[in-house]
């Protein structure tokens, strides 16, 4: 089951320093008490006023943000979006040695893109060419193809089939007080902490899900 309003602050799964040296503690503190907590209290704000709405999961508005008043609808898009990506980006992160894709996801990887190396070039390529701040994806469709694609500030995938597997943060906040303005090198090192046991999950869970 999936929550809806009142949404709540979700505890990161591991420690704020248990990505270090990759992603460090202060940038991941401040992503998940500032930021994230600011969009999900901006997002219960919004929606507030309108009880026909408190009932309805947070991918589902995302999904049909047209049936929002227009006074709301920018604002559950940029605040609504920022709570799904951050609740997504920090799942799929975690300390781990073995970060090879595995299980269904690694054949389908294969197959889609060549090779592992060549998907990470692929995607390394979408994250830097997003101008400004947003999302970079691996995403796929109903058929279960994958697709890289990037979306700009917080707005995500979830229209017209699009399941979102994997996403990399790549506004500034993401990694500027390590990095400063190297985003490259943050994507290079952000692949040495992804959860492929969880990228797999996603995968086939939306296989299922179809
Ligand atoms: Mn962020």
């Amino acid at each position: 089951m999936h929550e809806h309003y009142p949404f709540t602050v979700k505890p990161l799964p591991y420690d704020y320093d248990a990505l270090e040296p990759y992603i460090d503690e202060k940038t991941m503190r401040l992503h998940h008490e500032g930021h994230y907590r600011t969009y999900v209290n901006e997002l219960n704000k919004a929606l507030k006023e309108f009880p026909d709405l408190h009932h309805i999961p947070l991918p589902d508005l995302l999904e049909n943000l047209e049936i929002l008043p227009l006074s709301i609808r920018n604002t559950v898009r940029n605040n609504g979006g920022g709570v799904f990506n951050h609740e997504l980006y920090f799942n799929v992160m975690k300390p781990i040695r073995q970060n090879k894709p595995t299980g269904k996801i690694a054949d389908a990887i294969k197959s889609h893109f060549g090779s592992y190396d060549n998907f990470k070039s692929k995607f390394k390529d979408a994250a830097l060419s997003r101008f400004g701040s947003g999302w970079a994806w691996l995403v796929n469709d109903d058929n279960g193809k994958l697709y890289i694609i990037s979306t700009p500030n917080q707005d995500t995938p979830l229209h017209a089939g699009i399941n979102p597997i994997l996403p990399l943060d790549v506004w500034e906040h993401a990694y500027y007080l390590k990095y400063n303005n190297r985003r490259g090198e943050y994507i290079d090192n952000w692949f040495n902490v992804i959860d492929w046991n969880k990228i797999n999950q996603n995968y086939q869970k939306s296989l299922i899900l179809k």
